[in-house]
């Protein structure tokens, strides 16, 4: 029973290179990297312990008797991802059997949590349902695609989104950088296999190599492609790592059904799944099964989350000339979010303009800029994640000046005193972080608008003199170097 699963993966992966009858390597040459250097500490193979914060959805697949005996070290034999709180997206050929096409029973697979297998107790979840892909091929192993429904729903760890078709273009060019993680086997040969999860950096290969012969150089190592009769573009992806050192980086035995993932924060996805290739770290590159093509299959049997954002994005507003920047992080809150979106309102008009940013796929911040704003003028911005299923409500308003021109202080009171001057008390004026250069009350002749007359204002206060008998607005006059604004006048009656 150890490793039971192992062996049928495997052996799915040679089935599937000899029955199409290609002439490549035998495995004792095709095995490579890091054998021949017993100093290098074993890896996935060629791959580095880890990160259990970057791969909270990474699972094991246990069989339940094994690891009633034996623990889950011996009991795992497959990996997989928790892609919504009850589903893990697996390889088909993790749970098909090889011979018969029959389908494992849920009740003698339980789910793993943690990154280390020989961690006691792990963390279990049973498992309630298994669907493979109707789609899937033992001989050919397209679609090797399987959903695992869980017992009872997982809350509190993060999951991964599958890639979708729309989003496939902009993620699946050549060269991108993919990551690979599971408990697989750390060389090719032997039956050496990791406790705690390891990760392989890989690059995805172009299509040409994967159903098109094509080899291709990475970093100075060159791989040979898989031609028609072994592999297939439209279901599978192909990809491979090289290390400083020049070895290849691959995913092994044991690493089955587990996450190829693309991106990181808001922006990632599960991209690929383990499924087969000519042994490990060999000539060829490791062949994934290409999620953005199962993406119906994954939505049918609840694989996708389905959640609208239900939590504003985060906001940050950034004033400019004409301008508001407006940058947006996603809430975790487990929605897929399509589109961020930003309005300012002018309060005074009601009029709104906004701007729309898709998420990066890198998970950085997003930023769009509102555009043909006024100057000076308050507005109240507010930002929505947006979704076909729905959007998030909107963020509490946040008040943006485009261009920090300063916000002048206003007259709080006004003293006739005779001899044509009035002393006006007033609120300061604020510099929005550019020094005030003026800063002053300034009178016109109400009925001309003419006849102006000015004082600085000192501390809080201000004397306007040489005033004649007639009424003025008065108002407050800040300048800075981004520009100058008034505020609301007041009307006051001279007296000679
Ligand atoms: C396997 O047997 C297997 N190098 C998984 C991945 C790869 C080869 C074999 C890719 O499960």
């Amino acid at each position: 029973m150890k490793r039971r699963l192992h062996a049928l993966s495997s052996v799915a992966c040679v089935l599937a290179l000899t029955a199409v009858g290609i002439g490549l390597a035998p495995t004792s040459q095709a095995t490579t990297a890091g054998l021949g250097s017993p100093t290098t500490a074993p890896r996935i193979v060629n791959g580095d312990q880890g990160d259990p914060s970057r791969f909270p959805f990474l699972v094991a697949l246990l069989d339940t008797s094994t690891y009633a005996k034996d623990g889950a070290f011996q009991a795992q034999f497959c990996g997989g991802t928790l892609t919504t709180p009850t589903t893990v997206v697996t390889a088909a050929h993790c749970v098909v059997d090889e011979e018969d096409g029959s389908v494992t029973a849920a009740d003698t697979i339980l789910i793993g949590f943690g990154p280390d297998l020989k961690a006691t107790p792990m963390r279990t979840v049973q498992v309630a349902l298994v669907t493979p892909s109707p789609q899937y091929d033992r001989r050919s192993v397209i679609n090797d695609v399987a959903v695992l429904t869980l017992a009872t729903p997982v809350t509190d760890v993060a999951t991964l989104l599958p890639l979708s078709p729309t989003e496939a273009a902009a993620y699946l060019t050549p060269g991108a950088a993919l990551a690979v993680a599971g408990w697989g086997k750390l060389q090719a040969a032997g039956r050496q296999f990791a406790s705690f999860f390891r990760v392989g950096n890989l690059v995805l290969f172009p299509d040409s190599t994967c159903g098109g012969g094509a080899s291709y150089v990475l970093n100075g190592v060159k791989f040979l492609g898989y031609g028609p009769q072994d592999a297939d573009p439209a279901s599978m992806l192909c990809a491979a790592g090289t290390t400083a050192a020049g070895a290849r980086i691959d995913s092994c035995q044991g690493d089955s059904g587990g996450p190829v993932v693309e991106g990181t924060g808001a922006g990632a996805r599960l991209i690929g799944i383990v499924s087969w290739g000519e042994s490990c770290a060999s000539d060829y590159p490791g062949v994934y099964t290409r999620v953005s093509a199962e993406y119906a299959f994954l939505a049918a049997n609840g694989a996708v989350s389905s959640k609208a954002p239900t939590v504003p994005p985060t906001i940050t507003v950034t004033p400019a000339n004409g301008s508001i920047t407006v940058g947006f992080v996603a809430a975790a809150d487990g929605g897929s979010v399509a589109t961020f979106a930003a309005s300012a309102t002018d309060p005074a008009t009601g009029q709104v303009v906004n701007c729309f940013v898709d998420p990066p796929r890198d998970g950085s911040p997003a930023t769009c800029q509102i555009v043909g704003l006024v100057n000076g003028t308050t507005y109240q911005i507010t930002a929505i994640s947006g979704s076909p299923l729905g959007n998030s409500p909107p963020t509490a308003p946040v008040a943006a000046i485009p261009v920090p021109v300063p916000t002048p202080g206003t007259i709080r009171k006004s003293v006739v005193l005779g001899g044509g001057m009035v002393r006006f008390t007033l609120t300061p004026s604020l510099d929005n972080g550019a020094p005030l250069v003026a800063n002053r009350v300034i009178c016109q002749v109400a009925r001309t608008n003419g006849g102006a007359r000015a004082a600085d204002i000192v501390g809080r206060t201000a004397t306007v003199r040489r005033l004649r008998s007639v009424r003025y607005l008065c108002f407050v006059q800040a300048t800075n170097d981004h520009g100058t604004t008034n505020s609301s006048a007041v009307s006051v009656k001279v007296r000679g």
